[in-house]
């Protein structure tokens, strides 16, 4: 399978870590902001990141190939089927891709992705714009990670893989874990960090970061 974008974004890395639970690989392949490769625009007609070529099967957007590769691929289970559990899995999902990521890559795109990838001046207002909604997140977060355990039910899903995602993303530009601040979000992202699934994409994504941006990469 080739999946399209950099581990930097945290919609491929939320997709590279639900691969690597399933026990599955991947090849990595070219896409993302500035890419206009054919190929690329083929599997992704927005060119957004990411999207998939699985034997020939295309798809783009990280939860849409999240639920083909369940529905592919159901060991272990990442989306609950209780209903109150998969609503929550759901909210927690959307949550992470729509509300956190849209304050969270206003920072990140307005700071690093356009100046350094994209030829576009820093935009200083739209990154304080993001930095300014990041709080009333921050603390939504800590008022519902659990002291042990996952987002939702017992097991490890979609939901923390989603929201765990965006935090890692959010390193890179000053807003990792915050122990001191939110002690419960610092201790359940560790958590997550921990399954060996996300260590395996930790080490792509640390070597990657060497190479496209290096003095971020230890951040
Ligand atoms: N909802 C989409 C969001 C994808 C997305 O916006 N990805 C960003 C990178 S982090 C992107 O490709 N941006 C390029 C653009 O919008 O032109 C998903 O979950 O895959």
């Amino acid at each position: 399978m080739k999946l399209y974008g950099a581990l930097l974004s945290p919609f491929v890395r939320k997709v590279a870590v639900v691969l690597a639970e399933k026990g599955l690989d991947y090849t990595p392949a070219r896409g993302g902001p500035g890419v206009t490769d054919a190929e690329f625009l083929a599997v992704s007609p927005f060119a957004k990141i990411p999207a998939i070529d699985d034997d020939g099967f295309t798809l783009a957007d990280s939860s849409a190939i999240v639920h083909y590769l369940e529905a592919k691929y159901p060991s272990p289970p990442l989306i609950p089927t209780d209903p109150q559990a998969l609503g929550h899995a759901v909210w927690f999902d959307e949550f992470g891709d729509t509300i956190f990521a849209a304050s969270g890559l206003k920072i990140l795109f307005n700071r690093v992705v356009g100046p350094r990838f994209l030829g576009l001046p820093v935009n200083e207002a739209l990154a304080l714009e993001g930095e300014a909604e990041l709080p009333r997140i921050f603390a939504y977060i800590e008022s519902v990670v659990p002291d042990d355990g996952w987002l939702v039910g017992e097991a490890f899903t979609i939901a923390d893989i989603t929201v765990a995602s965006m935090l890692c993303t959010l390193r890179y530009v000053g807003y990792g874990s915050n122990a001191s601040a939110y002690p419960k979000t610092a201790a359940w992202h560790a958590r997550a960090l921990a399954r060996p699934s996300w260590q395996l994409v930790q080490e792509k994504e640390a070597a990657l970061m060497q190479r496209i941006l290096p003095d971020l990469a230890n951040a």
